[in-house]
């Protein structure tokens, strides 16, 4: 059948969240304004990270190359991208972006009543051998409409709006929740669009794989410790699980929220809160993961439920399917 080779009603991420602000009848549209310009960061950054070898945008910042222009490494380059356009979004107020040591706060004239929090180019330490890298991002509103401060964005995952991450892998996807369920998106890139390829993605109950960088195990804790030797050696007869590590957490998170598993960075004895950043790692990799119904923990709680007193925060973090989730919580209940 010639009809079916060709998909003709092609939902975009534009014309989904539309559809989807449409039940609110106080929506005035400002939301999707604010997505389609992180769609366009997106966009510009998969096309410069397919591009890198070429261009030969990988670098130092600062250098300078043979034509004297100055070369932007390519986080620095994705950052300046994102910031211009969620400021020029005009819905914005404050940005809060693992490039920055400072929040931006958006000059008066074009506030909008969104926070958004983000890590333009995540695991770049991957670029130089081409390994998929991504882009994460937390939404909230404003609490007040007055000043903009840092305290519009210090408020717990479990406030925001939406949260989302964009992989630049051997496809280009942008996995999105705005609170009723996570959709993923797959860039076509000759027409330059998003297109829903993974409506209403579930997290397996359980998983057979687990995902952790055990470089680091000779300082782990007692829980962390026990949990990955029970993934190895699991002793009521399961099989044990695979380990697969990429290093860059989107696509170590994405492949946990497809498959299954669990994804982990444990607190060490060098870091006693882990290394990964709560306001725009942990929260939005935490948000997504609840709403395709597995769960975030700390090793303390749930991580949706942290509130965090600095934007640069760091957090431990183990997340992924439902039971595995469930049996590192025991194991840290256990400890006490
Ligand atoms: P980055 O923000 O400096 O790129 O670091 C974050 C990355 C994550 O993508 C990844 O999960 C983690 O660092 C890997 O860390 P490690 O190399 O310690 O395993
Ligand atoms: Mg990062």
């Amino acid at each position: 059948h010639e009809a079916d080779a060709y998909r003709t009603d092609l939902m975009t991420i534009t014309r989904f969240v539309l559809n989807e602000q449409s039940k609110y009848p106080e929506s005035r549209g400002d939301f999707t304004i604010l997505l389609s310009n992180i769609v366009l960061g997106c966009k510009f950054v998969c096309s410069a990270v397919n591009k890198a070898g070429l261009a030969k945008l990988i670098g130092l910042a600062g250098e300078t190359n043979i034509q004297g222009e100055e070369q932007k490494k390519l986080d620095v380059l994705s950052n300046d991208v994102f910031v211009k356009a969620l400021v020029s979004s005009g819905r914005t107020s404050v940005l809060v972006s693992e490039e920055d040591e400072e929040a931006t706060f958006v000059e008066s004239s074009k506030r909008g009543k969104y926070c958004v929090v983000f890590d333009p180019l995540d695991g770049s330490s991957n670029i130089d051998c081409g390994v998929s890298i991504g882009t994460i991002f937390g939404i909230y509103t404003m609490t007040h409409n007055d000043d903009p401060t840092t305290e519009d964005v210090l408020k717990p995952g479990n406030e925001m709006v939406a949260a989302g991450y964009c992989m630049y892998g051997s496809s280009c996807m942008l996995v999105l929740s705005t609170g009723t369920g996570v959709n993923g998106f797959t860039l076509d890139p000759s027409l330059g669009e998003f297109i829903l390829t993974h409506p209403d993605i579930k997290i397996p109950k359980k998983g057979n794989i687990y995902s952790v960088n055990e470089g680091n195990a000779q300082n782990w804790d007692g829980p962390t410790t026990k949990y990955v030797e029970k993934c190895k050696f699991p002793k009521d007869g399961s099989p044990a699980k695979s380990l697969r590590y990429v290093g860059s957490m989107v696509a170590d998170v994405h492949r946990t929220l497809l498959y299954g598993g669990i994804f982990l960075y444990p607190a060490d004895k060098k870091s006693p809160n882990g290394k990964l950043r709560v306001l725009y790692e942990v929260f939005p990799m935490s948000f997504l993961m609840e709403q395709a119904g597995g769960q975030a923990f700390t090793g303390k709680k749930r991580a949706l439920d942290l509130v965090p007193e600095k934007i640069h925060e760091r957090s431990p973090i183990f997340l992924g399917s439902y039971d595995d989730v469930e049996e590192i919580k025991a194991l840290y209940a256990a400890e006490g």
